[in-house]
């Protein structure tokens, strides 16, 4: 039991949450590594939402809201941390969550929209009669009606092979990962680089909030974005963050010195 007091609760949760994925078959052990890499970007952006994520994860929500047929892919880590955020994100943008899996096992395909059904999603795919050109992994594996046919998906803790394959599919992908030196947060349309727990419910705010919006005013919304500019800043932010940090122990080293 981790007592409400403690300094790193959240963060202490969210690594409960992964840990009943895995025990529950949901998110596969490879998730627990991914989650951990997760965790030391988000210590190193301070684990707050930037100005530059909520400018993208406004993008993000105004593509979605644009997009013909958007999809939202979901993986065993996603499934775990964010299910109610993911259903009602959904339904807002009116997008089919579609589980596709890198450590794909049928069982826990079954399992991850068994639970997402358990707690009210009714726009499921689940087909895998399609595949992504070029990709040799499980990830290839998708349903003609979903993400084959989406112009815009939404791909949180991806990796970089499928993003590739699906922009050259001339799909906008919109991916989060926090992690902005990755092959997927590089090579994305827009790349939120935030924590999928505060990503998500924040795309769905913008959402409810753009609904109301015209199609050319939302086109505003997004005329103006740099994926590359977004990168820099969140590279920039960690940078900020280090640099503090070590002013900080210089601080204490000259204190040291003087005493
Ligand atoms: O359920 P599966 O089989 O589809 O597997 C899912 C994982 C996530 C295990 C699989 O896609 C994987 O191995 O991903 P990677 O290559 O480890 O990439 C995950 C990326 O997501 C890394 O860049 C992490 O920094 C980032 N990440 C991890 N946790 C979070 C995150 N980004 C945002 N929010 C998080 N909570």
């Amino acid at each position: 039991m981790i007592p409400k007091s403690h300094p790193r609760y959240d963060s202490l949760m969210t690594r409960e949450l992964i840990v009943k994925g895995v025990r529950n078959g949901i998110t596969g052990t490879q998730g627990l590594i991914a989650q951990g890499r997760g965790e030391a970007f988000d210590y190193l952006i301070g684990e707050k939402t930037t100005e530059s994520a909520f400018r993208a994860e406004k993008v993000a929500a105004a593509k979605l809201l644009l997009a013909r047929k958007p999809v939202i892919s979901v993986n065993g880590n996603v499934a775990a941390l964010v299910p109610y955020e993911l259903i009602r994100l959904s339904e807002l943008v009116n997008a089919p969550l579609e589980v596709n899996l890198f450590h794909r096992t049928e069982e826990r395909v079954n399992k991850i929209i068994a639970h997402l059904r358990s707690l009210g999603a009714k726009n499921i795919l689940r087909r895998s009669d399609a595949l992504i050109p070029g990709l040799e992994h499980e990830r290839a594996k998708v349903d003609s009606h979903g993400i084959f046919a989406a112009d815009v998906v939404l791909v949180p803790l991806e990796d970089g092979d499928r993003c590739k394959a699906l922009l050259e599919m001339g799909k906008t992908v919109i991916a989060i990962d926090l992690n902005p030196l990755s092959r997927t947060a590089q090579c994305a349309t827009v790349t939120i680089v935030d924590n999928i727990i505060r990503a998500i419910p924040n795309i769905s705010k913008f959402a409810e909030e753009l609904k109301e919006l015209e199609q050319e005013q939302l086109l505003d919304t997004i005329r103006e974005y740099d994926n590359k500019q977004t990168l820099f800043l969140a590279i920039e932010e960690i940078n900020k963050n280090l640099n503090s940090f070590a002013a900080r122990l210089c601080c204490v080293k000259d204190l040291e010195y003087r005493i």
